[in-house]
């Protein structure tokens, strides 16, 4: 059994869920692999626990360990890997140009979105909304008006998914539409973008991460 080691809790305005973890969790679902879900304290990510070094050397989540306890991090990697190894449910286009099409859409999705501006929005609801930073949280929807979004929309406007069919480039824009589920963000001067996370939203994978899912209910498959 596939063993995805990450950080989720139920808070009263949703269940919420690493982001990086949680592009691993639906290329697992789209998979239809069996796999079950090991929740870390959100604090040991700060802190750094031997244990947690010991499988992930830059001590963060996710890292999947697999059936022998070897353990693979990077939510890219694991996700390759996956794809690599179960490649039924092809996740990847086969042609050089496509492939790096893709790989440059999940870069970017990594980069402007799950570590640029989505932790500052993200974080916050981590607390209680009298803690909030409400000026960081405004301050990472500015940086999504200003680079991720307009990239997206250009991108993604006349089109279903970011390749020709859904593949893991895809996969952090669960987790993108899964924040914004959240927080609600007003996202009408993009409306493709608006469109493509509702029809994330309605895969049957999405449900793994959802908001609404709880913990109990978001345990793994198989
Ligand atoms: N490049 C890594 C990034 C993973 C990452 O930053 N995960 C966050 C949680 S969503 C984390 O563990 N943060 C703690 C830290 O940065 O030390 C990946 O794709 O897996």
């Amino acid at each position: 059994m596939l063993i995805l080691a990450t950080t989720e809790r139920e808070y009263p305005w949703g269940t919420l869920r690493s982001t990086h973890a949680s592009k691993v969790k639906v290329i697992l679902e789209e998979k239809e692999l069996a796999y079950r879900v090991e929740r870390l304290h959100p604090g040991d990510l700060w802190k750094k626990p031997a244990e947690l070094l010991a499988k992930h050397p830059l001590g963060k989540v996710p890292y999947l360990q697999l059936a022998d306890g070897a353990c693979i991090f990077d939510s890219t990697v694991i996700n390759e890997y996956l794809e690599d190894r179960y490649p039924h449910n092809a996740l990847k286009p086969n042609r050089d140009w496509e492939l790096a099409q893709m790989r440059m859409q999940e870069t970017f999705a990594d980069e402007a979105f799950l570590v640029g501006d989505l932790p500052k929005i993200w974080m916050p609801y981590w607390v209680k909304p009298e803690s909030r930073d409400e000026a960081l949280m405004e301050a990472g929807r500015a940086g999504l008006r200003a680079r991720g979004l307009p990239y997206l929309e250009s991108m993604i406007a006349g089109r279903e998914y970011l390749c020709e069919d859904f593949s893991l480039a895809d996969a952090p824009y669960m987790a993108v539409a899964m924040v914004l589920e959240v927080d609600g963000m007003v996202l009408a001067e993009f409306p493709a973008c608006a469109a493509y996370f509702e029809r994330l939203r309605a895969r049957p994978s999405y449900r793994a991460i959802s908001p609404k899912t709880s913990l109990e209910d978001s345990t793994g498959r198989g």
